[in-house]
């Protein structure tokens, strides 16, 4: 079948109100820009017309500004799932105008074949190479893409000449049945790979190929800082230490680190730590400071969903290829983020917190209890299934105004029953193996802030003590509403 170019518009005029689209991508790696730019205008002049247009979007996690920025600020969205982390999107989500159906990134793509969320209408694809007869070879990111071509009517490729066609190389796709036909994924070290270089689409699907040349937006990171650092540092010997008890053994498990400035810093920690030998990572999202790793041979393998990193560190690899060809894999995030897997591989997961509370809960997701942040990513997928999961986050937020350790979480993303190690700049809780009395005071002891300290054994004193999880009910968000009456939690009065 002969393929058939056409232009941005043309493609985005094929997306009608009230449809479905499906997107490639998985960060703002690898997601389509150009067809999602054109439907924010083709939005605009509608809603001026009088007419209504929102669209449902399926994709992979966050994705760039060309899409989740433009298209919330036409207020061209319906409904979107899963995480994201576009600042636009999150004020319209928190002003009511769109539904954000907030997911494990694990269940994104069964959670569309099992048809909770509807139809898939259009599927945008990015793509470094296509052939006449549909495959399709995917940039930076596995994400959801061989879900939604097979699933959608139509499928949209966005031909991106800023993508190599060296990513051709990277590319594991794999799709699972769904049960009761579900068989074990037979990935048993991170580099194994068990599918196709590409995305095999029914040609006669392919409704247009618009070529771009649109690098991916990617986010750069802070310089790391002393908090951040410090963080990173108590992960390292963290680690070191439990090998040397033989906890972890002596060849090391695989990682899986989150995103942000945070898990970059985490990363560099671990790679100056001559004690840990070299790793492997099995991870959703690689960031600069891993490939970096992976250059010094301290990562030896790296299987991931999306290259999370800086346009450069992208051209980097790509124009090292040959360097990088056996030591990368990319993945559909049902594979890069499988619980089967998680568990089978031993796999540490670094994840970020916004708070923590005394017994060991975790919010990541809501600021306050009722903002959505961004969302809740992969943190679940892998904590609930690791061998080891950790979280970090800084002790204050906000000029020392907030404890991200609280009483109670004023927002629950991951439970005590899965978080075992807890590291803030301060130090580093181990709750493995302790019951809720005893993660309190280690949380309270290595992980609070100095400025809260007291205020936080002062609250353990209001509850009898005694119950498994001892709580004064009618106090335990006071830290959450001193802040929301005096903008600072250090004036909490007990
Ligand atoms: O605010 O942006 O105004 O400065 O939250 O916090 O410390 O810069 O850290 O960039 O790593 O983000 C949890 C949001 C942390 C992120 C979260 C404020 C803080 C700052 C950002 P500013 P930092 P990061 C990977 C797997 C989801 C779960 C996950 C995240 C801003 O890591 O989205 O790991 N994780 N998923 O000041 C009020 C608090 C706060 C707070 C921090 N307690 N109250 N504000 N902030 N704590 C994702 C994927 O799966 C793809």
């Amino acid at each position: 079948m002969a393929l058939n170019y056409i232009s941005a518009a043309e493609a985005a005029s094929l997306i009608k109100h009230g449809y479905n689209i499906g997107l490639s991508g998985f960060t703002p790696a690898g997601t389509a820009k150009a067809v999602t730019a054109e439907l924010a205008k083709i939005a605009e002049a509608e809603h001026a017309a009088g007419r209504p247009f929102q669209v449902g979007i399926f994709t992979g996690a966050s994705t760039g500004d060309s899409c989740d920025g433009v298209l919330s600020r036409a207020k061209a969205i319906r409904y979107r799932a899963p995480y994201t982390t576009n600042p636009d999107f999150r004020k319209a989500v928190n002003n009511g105008e769109i539904a954000y159906n907030d997911i494990h990134l694990s269940q994104m793509a069964q959670e569309v074949r099992y048809g909770f969320m509807g139809k898939v209408d259009v599927a945008i694809l990015e793509a470094c190479e296509v052939t006449p007869d549909g495959k399709v070879y995917l940039t930076a990111a596995g994400g959801i893409a061989p879900t939604i071509a097979r699933l959608a009517d139509k499928v949209i490729i966005e031909l991106n000449a800023a993508h190599s066609k060296a990513a051709m190389l990277l590319h594991d796709v794999y799709e699972p049945l769904d049960p009761p036909y579900r068989r074990d994924i037979p990935i048993y070290r991170p580099s194994d790979r068990i599918g196709q270089a590409y995305v095999q689409v029914d040609p006669q699907k392919i409704v247009g190929i618009v070529e771009t040349n649109w690098p991916d937006e990617a986010r750069s990171f802070s310089a790391s800082d002393p908090i951040t650092d410090k963080i990173g540092q108590n992960v390292a010997d963290f680690l070191a230490a439990d090998m040397k008890r033989g906890i972890i053994p002596p060849t090391f498990l695989p990682l899986q680190s989150g995103v942000g400035n945070i898990a970059n810093a985490v990363l560099g920690a671990l790679g100056r730590e001559s004690s840990i030998p070299p790793f492997e990572m099995y991870t959703e999202v690689l960031q600069d400071a891993v490939v970096g790793l992976i250059r010094e041979g301290r990562v030896k393998f790296g299987s991931t969903c999306s290259l999370t990193v800086t346009n450069n560190c992208l051209n980097g690899i790509y124009e090292d290829i040959d360097f990088f060809r056996d030591k990368l894999v990319l993945r559909p995030s049902e594979i890069s983020n499988s619980p089967e897997i998680i568990r089978r591989l031993g796999v540490i997961s670094i994840n970020t917190a916004i708070e923590v509370d005394i017994y060991g809960n975790v919010n990541s997701t809501h600021i306050g209890g009722t903002k959505m942040m961004n969302g809740i990513g992969g943190s679940g997928d892998f904590t609930r299934n690791a061998y080891i999961s950790i979280f970090t986050c800084p002790s204050v937020a906000k000029e020392g105004k907030i404890s991200a350790i609280v009483p109670m979480v004023s927002h629950h993303d991951h439970t005590e029953h899965d978080v075992n190690i807890v590291v803030t700049e301060q130090g580093v809780a181990d709750l493995r193996g302790k019951g809720p009395k005893e993660r309190a005071q280690a949380i309270i002891e290595n992980c609070a802030h100095p400025d809260y300290k007291q205020l936080l054994w002062d609250y353990l004193k209001l509850t009898d003590g005694k119950s498994q999880t001892p709580h004064c009910i009618g106090k335990a968000l006071g830290m959450h509403a001193a802040l929301a009456a005096t903008g600072d939690m250090r004036n909490v009065i007990w």
